[in-house]
């Protein structure tokens, strides 16, 4: 697809903001809406496109907003809808869209439609979420577990003696998708934020909606983790009526999914057939489970690359909000300024974690401090404006955030890194700054070379240009292959001349090279 019509999600560096961590207006240790209006200025200046927001919807925080209590409402911790119109308009006056968190699978046990279809056995609602009788024994209905707990994925009620389904925590029951009524309801939702100017959604687990009550027995595998197990037919229809339901729009609004399956194949076919009537977008996890490994970022990319071969087109993430950053898992500054490269030249739409483009760790959370029910507060630590600070206090906060800071929040901090030659800050901009103005960066075919050692080399081309990306994954360093012809644009370390430290990643103009 040439570059003038590629649509503007494949262009696109998506940020992901934790809103809770991002930066907090109004002194009370959450970060809010205005928070981020204050530094949309900080956010343009790292060249991305888009804004994709964690849930800030009505909630009672069990999940931290993954359990929606109001689908069209602010929870009073963000601010308003006044803010959040005031966030739509300054993000758009910069260039910037915004995408929310579409939480579709589940709501809170604390929104009015549970409440309703909880209250007796011939609610009107009862119906929208999964209801069944206790087995004759009084185990629960299936053999299904939950994520996060390791408890059954049913929960009985007292007040009417049956058990509701919930693939995560008890506070989070699931939609029932087979009701019509409920993908009415949730279409609704998606309205009421188009038409308050949304350019899209990230859609959790969406791949969850293809289940509705027909809930049976799973083999003792699948039962243990149904989370990545449910891939049927179902949540392919009801993703081309959400993609028809989208196209009606005129901001051409993006759907980026979480589709947490693992079969070779499995994330592409919710782009759809051919690529243009289910989701945009899919998220494909395989890079965030990945040791530092050449063979293995080879083999996952190569894969990745060829099931999301045209007219699909894949999207490239190394860190979010559930897992530990990749600075923490790769254990070096080193490798995070190589993936800083890895990412940014990956023929993909980049996913960035708000934070790593600061280089930062997991926070360490004392057992006093842990808030979250599956361990994953490291991650969500906030975000160190400031370098003056302890691990509890400061960095720009002017209260005692929520978490402790990040393990390197001090060294990394904004202001230690803002203009400052050789940061992984700067680093990231020059890089965003690159696939900006280098059509080839963001469009161009991918070629990933075969396995080289501890050398990952992938070239992206077009008609008029060229470039080859190399990463040493290995301790010590490697040269570079023979053919590769061209000058260093970027590099992430202090490797020499045609030489690739340990742990570097080089940016190589080869278009003067290539061959005609
Ligand atoms: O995550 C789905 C999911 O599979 C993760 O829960 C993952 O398995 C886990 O975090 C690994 O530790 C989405 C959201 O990203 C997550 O934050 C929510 O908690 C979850 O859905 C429920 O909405």
């Amino acid at each position: 697809m040439g570059d003038e019509e590629a649509p503007w999600w494949r262009h696109a560096i998506v940020y992901q903001i934790y809103p809770r961590s991002f930066a907090d207006s109004n002194g009370d240790g959450v970060g809010d809406l205005r928070g981020i209006i204050e530094r949309v200025p900080y956010i343009a200046s790292l060249g991305v496109d888009a804004v994709w927001l964690s849930p800030i919807f009505l909630s009672p925080m069990a999940d931290f907003g993954y359990d929606v209590a109001g689908y069209t409402e602010v929870d009073p911790l963000f601010g308003s809808l006044g803010d959040f119109d005031d966030l739509v308009a300054t993000l758009h006056d910069r260039g910037l869209r915004l995408l929310l968190d579409w939480v579709p699978n589940h709501t809170s046990d604390q929104h009015p439609w549970f409440a309703e279809s909880r209250s007796s056995l011939d609610n009107p609602k009862r119906d929208w979420y999964v209801w069944r009788d206790q087995q004759a024994d009084g185990s629960p209905p299936t053999n299904w577990t939950a994520t996060f707990k390791n408890v059954p994925a049913w929960t009985h009620d007292a007040l009417t003696d049956q058990s509701y389904l919930h693939l995560f925590l008890a506070e989070q029951p699931d939609l029932n998708w087979s009701n019509p009524e409920v993908e009415a309801a949730m279409h609704d939702t998606l309205r009421f934020w188009l038409d308050r100017g949304v350019d899209g959604f990230r859609a959790d687990v969406v791949h969850l909606i293809g289940k509705g009550d027909d809930v049976e027995d799973l083999p003792d595998d699948q039962a243990a983790l149904p989370i990545i197990s449910v891939d049927r037919a179902e949540g392919h229809e009801r993703l081309r009526r959400i993609r028809a339901l989208l196209d009606t729009y005129p901001q051409e609004p993006m759907m980026v999914g979480e589709v947490n399956l693992f079969e070779p194949g499995v994330t592409a076919s919710y782009l759809g057939e051919p690529g243009s009537d289910e989701l945009h977008l899919s998220f494909d996890f395989r890079p965030i489970y990945l040791r530092w490994d050449a063979a293995a970022f080879h083999d996952a990319i190569d894969a990745i690359q060829r099931e999301f071969a045209e007219p699909h087109w894949p999207t490239w993430v190394l860190s979010n909000h559930d897992l530990s950053r990749h600075a923490s898992r790769f254990g070096s500054d080193a490798r995070a300024r190589a993936c800083a490269v890895l990412s940014l030249c990956m023929r993909a739409t980049p996913f960035l974690y708000a934070g790593e483009e600061l280089g930062l760790t997991d926070a360490v959370v004392p057992d006093d401090r842990v808030v979250d029910p599956a361990g994953r507060d490291g991650c969500r630590a906030p975000i160190p404006w400031a370098a003056a600070g302890t691990p509890e206090e400061g960095h720009g906060w002017s209260t005692r955030p929520w978490l402790p800071f990040p393990s390197n929040a001090a060294t990394n901090a904004v202001d230690a890194q803002d203009g400052v030659a050789g940061s992984i800050l700067e680093l990231y901009r020059r890089l965003t700054e690159l696939r900006r103005s280098r059509a080839v960066l963001r469009v161009g075919a991918m070629h990933v070379a075969p396995r080289q050692g501890s050398l990952l080399r992938f070239d992206r081309s077009s008609e008029t240009d060229r470039v080859t990306v190399l990463v040493n994954f290995g301790p010590t360093p490697a040269a570079w292959p023979d053919d590769v012809v061209g000058e260093v644009v970027v590099r992430s370390g202090d490797g020499g001349d045609r030489i690739v430290a340990a742990d570097e990643a080089l940016l190589i103009d080869t278009a003067a090279g290539a061959p005609d």
